[in-house]
């Protein structure tokens, strides 16, 4: 069993954060590597189902993944979160309490996520539909000093999920 470690994406809606984990997911996978991913969506139906879009309700959100992120990593899985987590005093916290942390920036401007806009979410909130939507009405910090930053919009995705893998390499974690 390899080294455990916590993988955090963060970015905003439609940046790609649920597709390049999930390929990163099959690229560990395939390497023999036990792998969770928490996907935003699917936690809220589970873990936090229940919580708003509040500034304290998606703190807690991000909380509760992190902690099951750190229960994961330090037994050998390679944990990771696909949450906006938009808030990067959060996520620091995070790092705090995570001894194998690392903290990757899926970053896309978000003019080109409105384009993408794959669940048609943009439209609504720019119409006042989706009240403090990411982004649009609500905050997005990006990461001071993330350990990787990915950019989605002019890196293939097998390219974005490589250079993720490439940092596990150079972080040791394989
Ligand atoms: C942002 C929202 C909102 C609001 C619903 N703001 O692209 P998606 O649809 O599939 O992913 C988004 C998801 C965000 O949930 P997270 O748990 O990742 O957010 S946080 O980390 O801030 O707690 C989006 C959808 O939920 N969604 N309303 N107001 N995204």
């Amino acid at each position: 069993m390899g080294k455990g470690v916590t993988l955090w994406f963060t970015g905003l809606s439609g940046a790609g954060k649920s597709t390049i984990s999930g390929i990163v997911a099959k690229k560990l996978q395939e390497i023999g590597r036990n792998v969770e991913v928490l996907d935003g969506d699917e936690v809220r139906l589970n873990l936090s189902a229940g919580l708003s879009f509040s500034k304290a309700d998606r703190d807690t959100n991000v909380r509760r993944i992190g902690y099951v992120c750190r229960l994961l990593s330090r037994n050998g899985v390679i944990a990771i979160s696909a949450a906006i987590s938009p808030y990067r005093n959060t996520r620091e916290e995070l790092r705090a309490n995570i001894i194998d942390f690392l903290e990757i920036f899926v970053d896309c401007p978000l003019d080109v996520c409105i384009e993408r806009d794959v669940k048609g979410l943009y439209a609504k909130a720019l119409k006042g539909e989706i009240p403090a939507f990411t982004g649009v009405s609500d905050p997005y910090e990006a990461p001071a000093n993330p350990d990787l930053t990915i950019l989605t919009n002019t890196e293939s995705k097998d390219e974005s999920a490589n250079r993720v893998v490439q940092l596990l390499y150079e972080r040791g974690y394989l």
